[in-house]
């Protein structure tokens, strides 16, 4: 008898909603949490500026109409504090803390084949037995560290934006660096740059924006409150997870007029939107040079200095090939005059000092350094546990060369072991929350299923993983996303298998792959 049928790890929005379905069903559950309070994303990233790239109301629950029709989100897009609160309000709604046990970091996951069950061991000695572990874990829960030489010797402030002090931070009147442009970058760059005495930034590669246009979301919720249902069903059948129009034309063959029509109605619109303006962006690299172009136009409008708009133009990786970031005035940022680039592709950063950084032949001062330097996406926060299973095995060994899953959901040799958002599954190609909401979906109808036939085992077939990893990768290879050294790729984390491991096929096609699984008895899973 285990001590629980399932325990799920991780207090995000995933391990959140997992928890409540299950216990609705009357499973006995109980999550695990590292950090102190639910939230996850937005409970440790609560750097200056940190907002979501989804509208708030698309970045959201859909499972109860009421809560949708009750919380307020007062900006189009939220920041991280409002979404934090939110994750509050729906912990303390559906009573779901007295489930969870915080400040407990799962170390080892251990397979009993006989005994049909897992056991659970954390950090704080504790081992408890479930039947099913559910990951929820988090696609961008391990912040990367990259080593800096000499960063021990720096007498000033050093923050990471991932784990960002909870109490705040006062950077009025500093000197501040920043290394890293990427989303976390930029929000961190654009907020603190009105305050702080100096701010650099170094930056190794350029980072596509999108406008945000953010403001006041009265209009909008009204708008949604009205059709959420209609929002939610669109959302879940569409490519990217969320409204938005993907464009049914070829750049390539549309009058460069129309082209140039399309994408100022997409940047006057703003938001995530404007890379699905026509269908070969993410397909042609004749398209996506012309989309490119389209947004260094713009950072040149945006930016007075041309030679530092230029260094500001990404151009080593296809537009879209990395998640796109959206901005609040990012690059007009530059025109202040307290705000200055290093190119540490010009002027590398030699080491860290006890006043600040040695980059190129330059020694700058800094009271404060930030660094946003990004995950171990995707496969971190899984291969951080220790997961063996029956035969000793352990998943990190089986994933040397790249994540092996069927449909993202669970990998062959590991029973009994789902994943949230895993990889070879949507994820973070899309509006998490839709991603996220469909694995919480499926995989509590799969134990249901179990329980109704009298199962208790589920694994999938290899040959279906095999298939499954085979048409990620094809995926993939129809479009231009694998040429970006990106954190999709693994290129960001040193020694990590560079493999593609979103799957790329798209929110709508995925479920409907998804709910023919399902259908079919769960086809290509093992059931006993
Ligand atoms: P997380 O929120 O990452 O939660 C995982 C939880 O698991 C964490 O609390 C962690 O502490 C816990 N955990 C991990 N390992 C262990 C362990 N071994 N033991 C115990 N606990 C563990 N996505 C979007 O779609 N739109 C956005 O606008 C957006 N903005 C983002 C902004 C930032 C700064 C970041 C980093 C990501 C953003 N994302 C966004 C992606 C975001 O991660 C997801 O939208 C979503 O919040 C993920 O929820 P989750 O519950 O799956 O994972
Ligand atoms: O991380 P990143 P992030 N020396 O990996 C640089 C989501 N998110 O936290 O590109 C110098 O994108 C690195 O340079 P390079 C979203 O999905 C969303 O910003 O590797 N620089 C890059 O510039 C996003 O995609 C929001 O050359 C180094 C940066 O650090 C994902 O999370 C906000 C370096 C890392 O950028 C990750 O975003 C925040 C080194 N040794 C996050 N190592 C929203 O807006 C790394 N870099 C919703």
């Amino acid at each position: 008898m285990s001590d629980h049928d399932v325990i799920i790890i991780g207090a995000g929005f995933a391990g959140m909603y997992q928890l409540h379905r299950l216990r609705r069903l009357g499973f006995d559950a109980r999550v695990i949490e590292a950090g102190d309070d639910v939230g996850g994303t937005w409970y440790w990233n609560r750097y200056p500026g940190a907002r979501c790239d989804i509208e708030s109301v698309e970045y959201s629950y859909s499972f109860d109409p009421e809560l949708e029709q009750e919380w307020d989100w007062s900006e189009r897009y939220a920041a991280q504090p409002e979404l934090l609160s939110y994750a509050q309000h729906v912990a303390q709604r559906y009573d779901l803390r007295k489930d969870i046990a915080f400040n407990t970091r799962v170390e080892t996951l251990t397979w009993d084949g006989d005994g049909r069950q897992w056991t659970v061991t954390s950090d704080d000695g504790t081992s408890r037995t479930a039947q099913y572990v559910i990951a929820a874990t988090g696609c961008l829960s391990v912040p990367s560290r990259p080593q800096f030489e000499g960063l021990e010797d720096f007498a000033g402030e050093v923050y990471w934006t991932s784990r960002w002090p909870h109490e705040g931070v006062d950077l009025a009147g500093k000197r501040v660096a920043v290394i890293g442009t990427g989303s976390s970058g930029l929000q961190t760059i654009t907020a603190i740059a009105p305050v702080v005495a100096e701010l650099t930034v170094f930056q190794r590669t350029p980072s596509f924006a999108v406008p945000a246009h953010n403001g006041p979301n009265d209009e909008r919720l009204a708008d949604a409150r009205t059709r959420y249902r209609e929002i939610r069903e669109y959302s879940r059948m569409s490519r990217t997870g969320f409204q938005c129009h993907s464009g049914t034309r070829s750049l390539v063959e549309t009058e460069i007029d129309e082209v140039q029509r399309e994408f100022g109605k997409r940047w006057a619109d703003g938001g995530l939107c404007f890379s699905s303006a026509f269908k070969d962006i993410l397909k042609d690299m004749k398209a996506n040079e012309v989309a490119a172009e389209y947004v260094r136009g713009r950072i040149r409008e945006k930016v007075k200095d041309p030679q530092l708009a230029e260094k500001l133009s990404p151009r080593t990786y296809p537009i879209a090939s990395k998640r796109m970031c959206v901005d609040t005035g990012y690059f007009e940022v530059y025109n202040q005059d307290n705000v200055s680039l290093v190119d540490i592709n010009e002027q590398p950063i030699h080491r860290i000092t006890r006043r600040g950084i040695v980059a190129g032949e330059t020694r700058h001062e800094f009271d404060v350094i930030i660094f946003a330097t990004g995950f171990d996406a995707m496969t971190g926060a899984l291969n951080a546990m220790d997961i063996r299973s029956g035969d000793g095995r352990s998943l990190r060994e089986k994933w040397a060369h790249g994540p092996r899953t069927y449909l993202g959901l669970m990998s062959a040799g590991f029973p009994n072991l789902f994943m949230i958002t895993g990889p070879q599954s949507p994820s973070v190609l899309s509006n998490m929350m839709t991603s996220i909401e469909y694995h919480v979906d499926w995989i509590t109808r799969a134990l249901e299923y179990l329980r109704e036939h009298g199962l208790n085992r589920m694994e999938p077939a290899p040959d279906a993983e095999d298939n499954w990893v085979n048409t990620t990768n094809d995926v993939a290879a129809l479009t231009v996303m694998p040429q970006a050294a990106s954190w999709y790729m693994g290129a960001n984390i040193p020694g990590k298998q560079r493999v593609f491991m979103p799957f790329a096929g798209g929110v709508g096609t995925y479920k409907q792959i998804g709910d023919g699984v399902a259908v079919a008895h769960y086809h290509g899973f093992e059931l006993s």
